[in-house]
């Protein structure tokens, strides 16, 4: 198992490459263009350029004796383009011309040696919560999911408040560029049922997979999150059942899984050490967390220890461990804590602190459950 953090960038993100040098254990950089918008190609001098500033050492801490490296052999995300997954042309794009700088990028992000590409199929949106600063007993602010806010949220207006600068929205796919344009977006998704985006994204894998196997870099879908459909869109990368059909679209082992068992989790009663093992052998890379249910689909996320919430965080790195997983891994949001709630604010969900205790955590379970193991592996 590699673990990774994921990083936003220089100027992008109030953590440094210096922040996560002192993490013990964190040998993979996770890192995006993040300027870059769906559809476009990423260019070779641009994905070099970002490889090296995460690769080298400057010069200032070489001279204070660092000598601690990263590899960014993992990247989250390079965002599929509406075109793709409504399977016809939106927002000037024609999927065929998406999934050709599609592929173009994943050649390009292999030269760089770039080993896997995270990725997501959900429609129109990434990620949601209903808030993003939650408060917790302990003091601490986390992301919280609350159903009937989503219920009465109409999208249209939530745009206009983006648009508007009256709304506090960070989420990403709620930049102010992309909400301008949100009524074009929903009427391209008019009528597309599940099964049109399971053949949409058959139709994607078809032609980017074989790039996969001929540069030698994997993709990884990461499930929906929360997993089941909002506002009337069709997600399909949700359930047990969903993973399995979207695996089975495309029997390449570079077309694989970046399982977020978080998200997984948000479903009441999936089971996420059940979802490990059954897809184990497709999965490149996962995200471990923890939330806590509240009924009625509502949750919160919490620590990433496991009796802090509904998820199995033992139970997944022994599943892990005694499977000999040699792919990436990594803490999913924290909480945010102490001055994160004061004197600066993160990215909602990716402070520096709580997914530092984070790894901590699960490097302890990892070390801790591979110990007791019949044929003990070197620790790793
Ligand atoms: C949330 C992340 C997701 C993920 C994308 C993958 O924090 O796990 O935003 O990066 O869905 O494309
Ligand atoms: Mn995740």
């Amino acid at each position: 198992m590699k673990m990774g953090f994921r990083w936003y960038g220089d100027g992008n993100d109030t953590v440094t490459l210096d922040h996560i040098r002192q993490i013990p254990g964190v040998e993979t950089i996770v890192w995006s263009l993040h300027h870059k918008q769906a559809g476009e190609a990423w260019s070779q001098e641009e994905i070099d350029a970002e490889v090296a500033r995460i690769t080298t050492i400057p010069a200032e801490a070489r001279e204070r004796g660092v000598t601690r490296t990263f590899d960014a052999e993992v990247v989250e995300s390079v965002n599929v383009h509406e075109s793709i997954k409504v399977g016809k042309r939106v927002l000037g794009m024609d999927r065929d011309e998406a999934i050709e700088n599609y592929a173009a990028t994943l050649e390009r992000l292999a030269r760089a040696g770039v080993k896997v590409v995270t990725y997501n199929f959900m429609p129109v949106f990434d990620w949601l919560r209903t808030d993003l600063w939650h408060p917790l007993p302990d003091g601490s602010t986390a992301l919280f999911y609350e159903q009937a806010v989503v219920d009465r949220m109409d999208p249209a207006k939530a745009a206009d408040a983006v648009l508007s600068g009256a709304a506090e929205l960070t989420l990403p796919g709620w930049e102010p560029e992309r909400m301008a344009r949100l009524p074009e977006i929903a009427a391209a998704y008019e009528g597309v049922t599940h099964d049109d985006m399971y053949a949409h994204y058959e139709y994607f894998l078809d032609a980017v997979v074989p790039v996969c196997d001929e540069f030698g870099i994997s993709l990884a879908v990461h499930p929906d999150d929360p997993p089941f459909d909002v506002f009337g869109w069709p997600r399909v990368v949700s359930t047990k059942e969903d993973l399995a059909r979207v695996l089975a679209l495309n029997d390449s082992p570079r077309h694989g899984l970046a399982l977020c068992l978080g998200s997984f989790s948000a479903n009441e009663g999936a089971d996420a050490v059940d979802a490990v093992v059954t897809f184990m052998d497709r999965i490149h890379f996962s995200h471990v967390r923890n939330i806590k249910h509240l009924g009625g689909g509502d949750f919160t996320e919490v620590a990433h220890r496991a009796c802090e919430g509904d998820v199995d965080t033992v139970g997944i790195m022994r599943a892990y461990a005694e499977a000999g997983y040699t792919g990436y891994l990594r803490p999913d949001h924290g909480r945010h804590l102490w001055d994160e709630n004061t004197t600066h604010r993160p990215r909602p969900g990716y402070g520096l602190y709580d997914r530092a205790l984070g790894i901590q955590y699960l490097l302890g379970v990892w070390d801790a459950v591979r110990a007791a193991l019949p044929e003990a592996p070197a620790a790793r």
